[in-house]
């Protein structure tokens, strides 16, 4: 019988994706990357999978990722050179659009603005303007990133989009590479992080960019933590470089207590939501890669190693 493990902590906590693989898979035997059994297994489920565990798992043939990024699969200099998959599909990317639009028109519209005023009992109109006199700038656009670029821009915003390789999108424009960077961030009120994990973007929300951006512009971070350098954040915001944060995901999740962008009062901090892909869908693209695998047929959804994403 083939065997799967499950390696690491769990984005969808509640749930044990173990158990709704073994029912989905009647015929493989699912364990934990712990077990002995786990020596045997030819797949590999993983979510930041704990230190160690690819010396345990030396038969594997496919890792496979529960969520869209695959950068603790990536980072991992440990990982076998076997096919990593990620899940994805059409749905994730349109919550994914659901929450930044949501993020969009809150700044668009002057939610925060107001939010503030009403602790104060301050009765202002805050500016009204119509979405096309609003620059809203996308970083990613890749099969999530392109959906928002393209919802933002039926829903009437000047969408600026950055890629690394420019590729255009209809009706919005669009820049490349790091020689594209300053003429996409110099125009943006609001600019949203959609950018997988590799080593060109770990830290790229920094200082450097930040000043590039025009004053009192708002971020909407849902890429990865790493991407944040939360300290730098923190001086935009307080020296009014950035007007507003709105930010889902952290170097450390669940965020700390005492983490100071908590009680930022200029920030809005999301416990990772923005899009969460239902565990059914999970468990059949899961599924679906390891009835090919055994079939050998060609796996779906294999992401590009040598591109770091
Ligand atoms: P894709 O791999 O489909 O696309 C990545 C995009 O980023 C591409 O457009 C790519 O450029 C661009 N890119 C990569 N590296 C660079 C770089 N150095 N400079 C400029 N552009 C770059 O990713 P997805 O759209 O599927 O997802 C993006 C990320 O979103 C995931 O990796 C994950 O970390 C995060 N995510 C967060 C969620 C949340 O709930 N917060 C949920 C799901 C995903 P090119 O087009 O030229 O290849
Ligand atoms: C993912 C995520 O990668 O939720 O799917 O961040």
């Amino acid at each position: 019988m083939p065997v799967l493990a499950v390696a690491g902590a769990f984005l969808h906590s509640n749930t044990s994706i173990g158990e709704q693989l073994a029912k989905r898979l009647p015929g493989w035997s699912v364990v934990k990357s712990t077990d002995e059994a786990a020596r045997a297994a030819e797949v590999a489920v993983c979510w930041n999978q704990p230190p160690g565990t690819w010396e345990h798992l030396r038969a594997v043939r496919m890792a496979h990722s529960i969520g869209a990024g695959v950068d603790h699969l990536l980072g991992d200099p440990a990982l076998p050179d076997v096919p990593v998959c990620r899940v994805i599909d059409d749905d994730l990317a349109r919550r994914m659009a659901e929450y930044v639009l949501w993020c969009t028109l809150y700044y668009h519209r002057g939610f925060d603005i107001v939010a503030r005023n009403q602790r104060e009992k301050i009765w202002q109109r805050p500016p009204n303007r119509l979405a096309g006199q609003v620059s809203v700038g996308v970083m990613g656009l890749g099969q999530i990133g392109a959906h928002l670029a393209t919802t933002l821009r039926d829903a009437g915003y000047d969408v600026r989009g950055w890629s690394r390789s420019g590729k255009p999108i209809d009706g919005v424009r669009v820049h490349g590479g790091d020689a594209g960077l300053g003429a996409f961030l110099g125009e943006l009120e609001i600019l949203v992080c959609m950018l997988p994990l590799t080593s060109e973007t770990t830290g790229i929300l920094g200082h450097e960019l930040f000043a590039r951006l025009r004053p009192g512009a708002k971020l909407v971070h849902c890429g990865r933590g790493p991407q944040l350098r939360e300290q730098d954040l923190v001086a935009a915001l307080d020296a009014g470089q950035l007007g507003g944060a709105i930010v889902d995901v952290f170097d450390q999740e669940p965020l700390p207590p005492d983490n100071a962008l908590w009680a930022h009062p200029k920030v809005m901090v999301t416990p990772h939501m923005a899009a969460v892909m239902p565990i059914p869908e999970v468990v059949n693209q899961i599924a679906e890669n390891c009835e090919r695998l055994l079939a050998n047929a060609p796996l779906l959804r294999v992401v590009e190693r040598a591109a770091g994403y």
